[in-house]
């Protein structure tokens, strides 16, 4: 029988993307897309919900007979360090309302999306091991470890089958980030394409786990749609796309832009991104649920480019032999 799937958070970066391919693979109509806001002109079906209601949340599963969830609602790491009781408090009751309520109402299965922000300084900074010691220093990273140590006990205790992927720094041309650390590595490619000069807020040598959307898309549904029994972590996958550092990508930008201007004004999301991973062990993901990725940074810049063109109506650069570097 076909899932009816409820997606919390679908107007943010990860969302914007996962609701159209969700649509693509199961049916226009049977993915209901929420937000604690609605966008104007929004195709398909949407249902406001502030994940913090349980009650609003109850009455849409019921409603609309949902069968599974992806909560992505959550405030993320730089923003969450405005307000970081705020950013827990939020985080914290939206996803144990999804974990309560899809428990009373005999969900199927639930998507919790953790991040490598789970890692602080106690985890080995290269090739970081899935059950390394979490030991977070933001809110949002604080919220997301708490978060994966729940839904292994909403499995453990109830069998509710909760699966998570921790998220590398996403990088997409379909839509845009927001309050996240990992956030220049897409601003970078807009001021490229657009020919503006880029100053970014992380030093140039500080390297960074990514991945880019497609691949964190494709990841997300070949994770929900694997055995029951091959899951065999219930806190959270480890995820690996390509790692690299401001620099590293501007030299890859530069490719297609020799003369890219590049500044780095490191400010205080520097000291977040210093105390995560520099790149990713996820040989379990691979081990367990078959995940490869096939994005690596060279191919990401060159589909972020050709994309971005596309979307500014910019022609594309003529360079060296007039042609796009291979
Ligand atoms: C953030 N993009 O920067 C998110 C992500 C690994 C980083 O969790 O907060």
């Amino acid at each position: 029988m076909q899932p009816t799937i409820l997606v919390t958070g679908a107007n943010g970066q990860l969302g914007s993307v996962l609701i159209p391919a969700l649509r693509g693979r199961y049916g226009s109509e049977r993915v209901i897309a929420s937000d604690i806001r609605s966008v104007p002109n929004y195709r398909g079906r949407f249902e406001l919900i502030d994940a913090t209601d349980a009650d609003r949340l109850t009455q849409v599963v019921r409603e609309q007979n949902v069968t599974q969830i992806y909560h992505l609602a959550a405030i993320l790491s730089a923003s969450g360090e405005q307000q970081p009781i705020r950013t827990w408090n939020i985080n914290m009751s939206a996803f144990l309302n999804v974990l309560e309520v899809s428990r009373q109402e005999g969900i199927d299965k639930v998507f919790y999306p953790s991040s490598i922000a789970v890692f602080g300084e106690g985890a080995e900074l290269d090739h970081t091991p899935n059950d390394s010691v979490l030991d977070p220093l933001t809110s949002y990273g604080i919220s997301k470890a708490a978060g994966e140590n729940w839904a292994q006990y909403y499995f453990a205790k109830y069998g509710l089958d909760v699966r998570s992927i921790r998220y590398p720094g996403v990088i997409g041309h379909q839509s845009d980030p927001g309050g996240g650390t990992t956030d220049y590595a897409v601003e970078i490619f807009h001021a490229a394409v657009q020919g503006k000069p880029f100053s970014c807020f992380l030093q140039a040598d500080e390297r960074l786990p990514m991945i880019f959307m497609d691949d964190a898309i494709r990841a997300t549904l070949e994770l929900m749609e694997a055995p029951k029994e091959n899951i065999r972590i219930r806190t959270s996958y480890n995820l690996a796309g390509a790692s690299f550092s401001p620099e590293e990508v501007t030299a890859a930008i530069r490719q297609y832009y020799p003369d890219f201007d590049v500044s780095y004004v490191p400010d205080y999301r520097q000291e977040i991104a210093a105390k995560w991973p520099n790149s990713i062990d996820d040989s379990a993901a691979r081990g367990d649920w078959g995940w490869q990725p096939e994005y690596d940074l060279k191919k990401m810049a060159k589909t972020m480019i050709e994309a971005l063109q596309k979307r500014y109506n910019r022609e594309t650069p003529l360079l060296g032999n007039n042609q796009f570097a291979a």
